[in-house]
């Protein structure tokens, strides 16, 4: 399984609230690359194959719309264990009780308005990915910050 790539979207309730800056900047100052970035308006197909563990669930519909009343930001990001990384960067699903330092510990009150998804596991993340990237929308290139993020040993796995 493949955890070096992660999707994160950016929701409703982050672009209202002025986020998008601040949780990219997370990302970055984290040693993460971004490969991938886009807004877009997700259409119903895209949503019920993104939310598809959740369509048995009573918030599916309400998930859905919600999701789908406006502009996302959608990226990919990518590092060693990036999976796991970005999920503690991003906190537990209820804002309220989500860790301090966290994005939505940090930013956020809501289950539902929680800001921000990002991959549960390295299978989600390549299905998620599929969804709203096309192979030419993801970028490989050099970072020249790889050299002091990681040391030489690790950055083998990266490749
Ligand atoms: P996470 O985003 O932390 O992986 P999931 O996968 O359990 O959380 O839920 C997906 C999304 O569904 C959440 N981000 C949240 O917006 C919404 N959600 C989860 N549980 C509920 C609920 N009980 N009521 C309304 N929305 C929910």
């Amino acid at each position: 399984m493949k955890t070096t790539q992660t999707a994160v979207l950016v929701k409703p309730d982050g672009l209202q609230r002025g986020l998008i800056g601040e949780i990219i900047s997370r990302f970055e100052r984290k040693g993460l690359k971004l490969i991938g970035l886009k807004m877009i308006n997700m259409n119903d197909e895209q949503l019920s194959d993104w939310y598809s563990e959740h369509k048995d669930k009573s918030f599916f519909g309400d998930l859905k719309s919600f999701m789908g009343s406006m502009p996302i930001v959608c990226m990919v990001w990518e590092g060693i264990d990036a999976v796991p990384v970005v999920r503690k960067l991003v906190g537990t699903t209820l804002g309220r009780e989500a860790e301090a330092g966290s994005i939505r510990g940090d930013f956020g009150m809501s289950q539902q308005f929680n800001l921000i998804h990002a991959s549960a596991n390295g299978d989600d993340a390549q299905r998620e990915i599929r969804i709203v990237f096309d192979d030419n929308e993801l970028f490989k290139y050099h970072s020249v910050r790889e050299v002091v993020v990681y040391a030489d040993y690790e950055l083998s796995s990266l490749k």
